[in-house]
């Protein structure tokens, strides 16, 4: 009984650690990791997305699934930006044991970038379809930070 109370106070603290995430983790789609796996990493085309205040260049972007891509997310503008698209990283196998790759996921689906700096994954488009992408930070959608990423087949 005593041992349980000590364990769901450890818990309590733990949780209480850091701040709360804004989106839940995300979950790769079936077969990821596998897919990551055999993927030749070397082949991946660049593909660069410029953010500043307030937009996304460009705001649209189109991958083919199969074709593994490194996703480079370039913040030119004077305060944080992210580059959030829940839907698109459920679609997507990320390169595994990449450290970007995983504070994307545990983000919820957003490459957060410091202003001035830059962050690139290594993914490869698995499922065919079309996803909002905005800045999640507060307003920043409304103000013009939001575009469209589609996995062509
Ligand atoms: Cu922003």
């Amino acid at each position: 009984m005593r041992r349980a109370l000590v364990i769901l106070l450890v818990l309590a603290a733990a949780g209480c650690a850091g701040p709360p995430p804004i989106q839940p983790p995300i979950q790769p789609p079936l077969g990821a990791a596998e897919r990551a796996a055999a993927t030749d990493w070397s082949t991946a085309e660049t593909v660069t997305v410029t953010m500043e205040e307030f937009d996304f260049a460009p705001s649209e972007l189109t991958l083919r699934a199969g074709r593994p891509v490194r996703l480079r997310i370039v913040n030119g503008g004077s305060r944080a930006h992210d580059w959030t698209s829940a839907g698109f990283f459920r679609a997507v196998a990320l390169r595994q044991g990449d450290p970007v790759s995983a504070q994307v996921l545990q983000a919820g689906g957003s490459i957060e970038v410091p202003a001035g700096q830059a962050r690139e994954v290594l993914l490869l488009p698995l499922l065919p379809g079309s996803h909002d992408v905005i800045c999640a930070k507060p307003l920043h959608a409304t103000l013009g930070m939001a575009g469209r990423v589609t996995i062509s087949p």
